[in-house]
């Protein structure tokens, strides 16, 4: 053939490939295949005096109840058009529940978390367990768990509530169901049920039966965290000098505490600061308190409590504390894991 017919025929071949849904790996394989991740989600900061009078206003003109079901605003990456995703795995909201409200019962194949930077009154009722939720703690609602959330005082709450809405869609494997109304929203116990079966360290309760792979356990005290992180730093058994870090795990296996989910609480000494890495899989921390600043890939941003901030897979992130920091970080690190792709690099 010559040159021209060879051309005529190959036009023809990529006109036949695409009437027939087909596509040649020869013409995609850079973007199919990169030397690393390249990450749509960029590094993005939401500032807790930005969020919650934004929330607040919210509780005044927007009723909570049923169809809506939350009243929760999602933290949008600015990178990620038309979904509102914090990165492609993990979703981060601001909840928002005023006096006496009730937040009704449902449950999802999507596994939840909240977590409280500041304020009490709600209880959140997961399985027929009303399970308080007060600042610094982490309440878990695993997945196919009923929960509702009922506020028992005259003063509104606020918390932030992570889930993995994104992974979950992306295996087409979300369900949703309505629960009963008022599942139990008189209750107001100081502990919970799951606390007092799981919640002694190191023992676990013979014949209770784990309802899913998730921790059976579904609160998570600050008390507890405070004195581990405390603990870490007298003794010098942290991660680096200066930085302490806890795991929030499951009970029943020593594994993380949810099961596409991994929750933490990490403490820097004032002047101290994280190691600089970056981990495959992305991630979204929430300073709990104390001020200083985050190195997000090419980013830099001065945090104080309350403000969140996205990294974004393969992003290399450093944290420094001004004074003594605390912050709470959630990842999709356990799903890489579990599928053996995890990495980790110092930078
Ligand atoms: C949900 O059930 C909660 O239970 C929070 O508080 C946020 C976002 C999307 C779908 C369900 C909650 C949610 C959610």
């Amino acid at each position: 053939m010559t040159s021209t017919a060879v051309d005529q025929e190959l036009a023809r071949l990529y006109a036949d490939f695409e009437a027939a849904h087909m596509t040649p790996l020869w013409t995609q394989r850079e973007d199919l295949m990169t030397e690393s991740p390249r990450p749509k989600a960029v590094p993005a900061l939401w500032r807790w005096s930005t969020l919650y009078p934004l929330a607040e206003r919210a509780g005044e003109l927007v009723p909570v109840g049923r169809g809506g079901e939350r009243r929760a605003i999602a933290l949008r990456n600015p990178a990620i058009p038309g979904d509102p995703y914090a990165t492609p795995t993990l979703w981060a909201a601001i909840q928002y529940l005023g006096p006496r409200e009730v937040a009704p019962s449902h449950r999802h194949s999507q596994t939840a978390f909240r977590f409280v930077v500041e304020g009490e009154g709600v209880w959140t009722n997961v399985e027929g367990d009303a399970v308080a939720m007060r600042r610094g703690d982490l309440l878990l609602t695993p997945s196919w768990h009923f929960h509702e959330h009922h506020n028992t005082t005259d003063h509104p709450m606020a918390w932030i509530d992570g889930l993995d809405i994104p992974l979950v869609s992306k295996l087409d494997a979300g369900f949703f169901e309505f629960g009963p109304d008022r599942l139990g929203t008189t209750e107001t116990p100081a502990r919970s049920r799951n606390e007092r079966l799981w919640g002694h360290p190191g023992l676990r309760p013979v014949g209770a039966q784990p309802r899913s792979a998730s921790s059976p356990l579904a609160a998570y005290r600050w008390e507890h965290t405070d004195a581990a992180l405390a603990a870490q730093l007298e003794l010098d058994a942290t991660v680096t000098p200066g930085h302490a870090a806890v795991r929030f795990t499951n009970p029943a296996t020593g594994g993380d505490a949810l099961t596409t989910i991994r929750t933490e609480m990490h403490r820097l000494r004032s002047g101290h600061a994280t190691a600089a890495t970056r981990v495959v899989g992305s991630a979204v921390w929430q300073v709990f308190a104390g001020t200083g600043r985050a190195h997000v890939g090419d980013q830099t941003y001065e945090v104080a409590t309350g403000d969140l901030f996205a990294v974004p897979s393969w992003a290399p992130l450093r944290v420094e504390a001004d004074d003594q920091l605390d912050a709470f970080r959630f990842s999709d690190d356990p799903v890489y894991e579990a599928l053996g792709l995890a990495r980790r690099e110092d930078v």
